[in-house]
């Protein structure tokens, strides 16, 4: 039996699964509230294929629980939240998770820590834990790291088809483990060490975020110079061994604008550009405040409260807003005294910031410049509704006469 420790964006798609594929699985929560939830036969969150699968898990036998079971096997997919100041990953939740898991596992469990940490994290925190508890790691306890890979928004399908990394102390126990995970995943599966394992899976996202930086980059010296970003990166990319990402607003979720400075936070005076580059992307918002107010200029509107974000999430299509460039910028216009924007998000129904919207043609009556700030399915459809707005379009998906960009 699997005890998936955590059931948030990761843990609980995980669980639903390894259980949808014949797994026996319970779940683990110490957020009560959820576990009712999971347990009234409700997901907690909104994702393509999520409530079908949970359908599936729920026929196939899947448990939640706030308590932790003895069993041979446990996934940990606990948040690591970073540490705004020091930059470096806050291990806290995993600490916790693992110590808990100490208090009931049997000799022989193996614990896969699914969580992202950065490379090192193991060695320094997981690994004591289980010592002090009076286990012997390769004997008594057998460790496994096996970061997750997959993207809000295409969850259900990445799960079943990306390649996975397992890093193991134990070459034996890695080839298990990965047995676990393919009785669902139909992607490569490689066996590696732990800090290899780590050290992937930061760098993949740390990939990302340096090449949206470039162009985001690239956005700026295009703006300075009255040069079409798009089209150019769109040439650029017909080159067989070039692949720029997009320039948008800022970055957010919680992998890609925040795993990078893991790197940066412990080893300072060799992550330079990725320092450069995490500031690049965490700059975006404020770009785009100054957008606003050269354009408020040049169209001779004064008045703040006349203007629209339309998009609170962190990306198009998913009810996620950690680290939203949407709430980063209201934060920085907060900062600079002229709050007022106004803001609307299809998929935020709940109230979170002042001036929210819940009705997009109440939304666009008050407002006489929109900033497209996510670009949900929802604006591409309805896109006409803008015509007579200014436009402020941050991902080039307005295809109104006089929209402009970042
Ligand atoms: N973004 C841009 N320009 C682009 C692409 C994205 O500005 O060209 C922005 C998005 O708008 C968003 C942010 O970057 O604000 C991140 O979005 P994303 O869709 O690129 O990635 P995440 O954070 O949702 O998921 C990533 C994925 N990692 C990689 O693609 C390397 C996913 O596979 C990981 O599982 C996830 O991070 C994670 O948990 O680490």
């Amino acid at each position: 039996m699997v005890n998936v420790i955590g059931l948030g964006y990761i843990g609980l798609p995980t669980g639903l699964m390894l259980a949808s594929h014949g797994v026996e699985v319970i779940g683990t929560d110490y957020n009560r509230e959820l576990v009712a939830t999971l347990n009234a036969g409700k997901t907690t969150f909104k994702e393509d294929g999520l409530d079908e699968l949970f359908q599936d898990a729920l026929k196939a036998g899947i448990r939640f629980t706030s308590e932790y079971q003895s069993t041979d096997t446990y996934i940990v997919s606990v948040p690591t939240p970073y540490d705004k100041f020091s930059k470096k990953v806050d291990p806290c939740y995993v600490i916790a998770a693992v110590k808990d898991v100490m208090k009931v596992c049997p000799k022989g469990a193996v614990v896969v820590i699914e969580s992202t940490v950065s490379p090192g994290t193991i060695d320094r925190y997981v690994r004591p834990v289980i010592t002090e508890a009076g286990f012997t790691i390769g004997e008594d306890i057998h460790l496994v790291h096996a970061p997750e890979r997959i993207i809000p928004g295409n969850m259900v399908p990445e799960l079943l088809h990306n390649n996975r990394t397992i890093g193991a102390d134990e070459p034996a126990v890695g080839e298990k483990i990965k047995a676990l995970y393919a009785s669902f995943c139909q992607g490569d599966i490689v066996v590696t060490d732990i800090r290899t394992a780590e050290m992937t899976k930061v760098v993949e996202n740390t990939f990302r975020a340096v090449n949206i930086a470039f162009a985001n980059e690239l956005a700026k010296i295009c703006r300075h110079d009255g040069m079409d970003v798009y089209e150019i990166i769109r040439i650029c990319n017909m080159h067989p061994r070039v692949n720029i990402l997009q320039p948008g607003p800022g970055v957010g979720g919680h992998c890609i604008s925040v795993d990078p400075w893991f790197l940066v936070g412990d080893y300072p005076s060799l992550a330079k550009l990725i320092d450069q580059a995490m500031h690049i992307n965490d700059g975006m918002p404020d770009h785009v405040l100054n957008r606003i107010h050269e354009i408020m200029k040049e169209k001779g509107m004064t008045d703040v409260t006349r203007v629209g974000l339309y998009g609170l999430t962190y990306k198009e299509n998913v009810d996620d807003m950690r680290e939203s460039p949407t709430l980063q910028l209201l934060e920085s216009q907060e900062r600079h005294l002229a709050p007022g924007l106004k803001v609307y998000d299809p998929f935020i129904t709940k109230d979170v910031v002042s001036n929210q919207y819940h009705d997009l043609n109440a939304f666009l009556d008050a407002v006489d410049l929109v900033v497209i700030m996510v670009k949900h399915d929802e604006i591409r459809e309805k896109m006409s509704l803008l015509e007579g707005k200014v436009v402020l379009d941050c991902h080039n998906i307005c295809r109104l006469p006089g929209a402009y960009h970042i």
